[in-house]
């Protein structure tokens, strides 16, 4: 999820009395639309700033990667060990219902577990050192209060911990996010009875998420959860590439070291922005990482029964601007392009770039307790993405018991085995830009992988069985 901020994010760096603002080199000078200067930084004021140092033997570290993610490799066992964006979480109108027999008022915990045919027994058994996270970022903090609070209103009919195992970093005080609030609630019902912890990264990076802070915390730790979901990303072009490339260094050694991370899609469809007076479709990073699994969003076709799930029509996709089109997913993309019967013009687009989101879950109406209140009809990638991560968690754990390491980066398999286990989403589209060319039309789902729910939504029990496999 993006927020809108207030601050004025460009730097202005001093030698001597001599100043000169100086944004990174591939960024843009001239303001962006609904920003105003408001002139010189205060001497005063304080900065944080952190270095990362250029690495070395990148190109051997992806070597790595592509050997300890390929279940055919020897070396897949584990053990190796600018400018924001507007708010995308939100709270929709109630869609409107006649007839009230058998119906939801709204995902919830139980919802979501019928959905993905998750029974009583699909629980963490509290005999694993299973571990489970959510990353927070711009000031979002959660309360166990509220945690607490969602579990007693929803948790009934499944195990579950009412309590995080550890918060790593600093949370602030003050009212909880609605954001934090639903990561945690919502990771700790679909991984239920894991042990959840929540990495919290205050501060900022260039007005935007300070990544790579929180990427240095998991690297300086040697014992951490298998599984990490993050529901933050900027728009690719609001960074500079010297930044986008080296936090995607940070996502190759978490993969090398069989993490899971999980990334939300974005919340704008394809997005739109525009070059040289000419409309492209604006995809969000970190969801293009190629070393990340990326989740889009979903709706039940009928909103308020658990039905067929289609495109939720904000669900983030799309295709990379600076990242090339890993090989793992080369033959998946080029049968979509190749058979898509509503393809956008291909000026709106990079057919060469990693191509996303990868998978989806359910993203439209969720119930969130956030300061005390229940809040209905939440929506957004923000949701779906700790519900999938939940879901691999359990799977994890079945994975543990049975001697098996954890699941590490999902993606090479993933698209090997064609996305076996999850639900084939193949209605519907999702939004781009408002002009005469593509109408608010950006790609389409269609059967197998597309840009815009991936390989689908979880079933769980056969999700299980496609990757309880070595
Ligand atoms: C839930 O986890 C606890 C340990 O945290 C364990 O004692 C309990 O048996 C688990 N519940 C189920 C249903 O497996
Ligand atoms: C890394 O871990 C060490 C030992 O726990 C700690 O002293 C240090 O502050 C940590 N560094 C960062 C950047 O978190
Ligand atoms: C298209 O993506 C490739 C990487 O796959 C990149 O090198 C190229 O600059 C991109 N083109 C545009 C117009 O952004
Ligand atoms: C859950 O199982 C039912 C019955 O087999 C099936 O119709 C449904 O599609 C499954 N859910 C998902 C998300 O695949
Ligand atoms: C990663 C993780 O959750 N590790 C835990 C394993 O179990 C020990 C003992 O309970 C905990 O201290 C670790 O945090």
């Amino acid at each position: 999820m993006r927020l809108r901020t207030c601050l004025l994010g460009l730097l202005a760096l001093c030698v001597a009395s001599k100043c000169s603002y100086s944004p990174e080199p591939d960024q843009q000078r001239t303001l962006p639309p609904g920003w105003v200067s408001l002139g010189r930084v205060d001497s005063e004021e304080e900065l944080s700033l952190t270095f990362a140092l250029r690495q070395q033997n990148v190109e051997r570290l992806s070597k790595l990667v592509q050997a300890v993610s390929d279940p055919g490799s020897p070396h897949y066992v584990g053990g190796l060990h600018r400018f924001p964006p507007t708010s995308s979480l939100r709270q929709r109108p109630e869609p409107q219902v006649s007839g009230t027999v058998g119906l939801h008022l709204g995902v919830t915990p139980s919802v979501i577990r019928q959905r993905y045919n998750l029974t009583a027994q699909d629980v963490g058994s509290g005999t694993t050192n299973n571990s489970q996270a959510c990353a927070q970022f711009l000031e979002q903090y959660f309360h166990a209060s509220d945690l607490a609070e969602f579990m007693r209103l929803f948790g009934g009919n499944f195990a579950h911990q009412a309590s995080v195992a550890r918060v790593v970093g600093q949370q602030g005080r003050g009212r909880a996010g609605i954001e934090a609030s639903l990561d945690v609630e919502y990771l700790m019902s679909a991984g239920a009875n894991i042990s959840t912890w929540v990495y919290s990264s205050p501060g900022r990076h260039e007005s935007q998420e300070p990544f790579l802070q929180w990427l240095l915390l998991l690297s300086n730790e040697s014992a951490l959860p298998h599984v990490h979901t993050v529901s933050y990303g900027d728009d690719e072009d609001s960074l500079s590439s010297a930044y986008i490339q080296r936090v995607n260094t940070e996502f190759m050694k978490a993969a090398a070291r069989g993490l899971t991370l999980l990334f939300a899609s974005g919340d704008s469809g394809a997005g739109c922005w525009s070059v040289s007076r000419r409309h492209q479709f604006r995809p969000s990073f970190p969801a293009s990482s190629p070393y990340v699994t990326t989740v889009g969003g979903t709706s039940f076709q009928n909103p308020f029964r658990v039905t067929t799930e289609i495109v939720d029509y904000i669900s983030g996709g799309g295709f990379s601007n600076v990242f090339p089109q890993p090989s793992y997913q080369e033959e998946a993309v080029a049968q979509f392009l190749s058979s898509s019967p509503h393809l956008p013009p291909s000026s709106y687009f990079n057919a060469s770039g990693r191509a996303y989101p990868d998978v989806a879950a359910l993203s439209d109406g969720y119930w969130v307790v956030s300061n005390s209140v229940p809040i209905p009809w939440v929506s957004g990638t923000s949701a779906s993405t700790p519900v999938f991560g939940g879901i691999l968690s359990l799977i994890n754990e079945h994975r543990l018991l049975s001697g098996l390491p954890p699941l590490g980066f999902l993606n090479p398999r993933l698209y090997q085995q064609r996305g076996a286990g999850l639900f084939d989403v193949t209605r519907g589209c999702h939004e781009s830009c408002l002009n005469e060319e593509v109408q608010g039309q950006g790609f389409c789902s269609g059967p197998g992988w597309d840009p815009v729910t991936g390989w689908g939504t979880p079933n769980f029990p056969a999700l299980l069985k496609a990757l309880i496999k070595p």
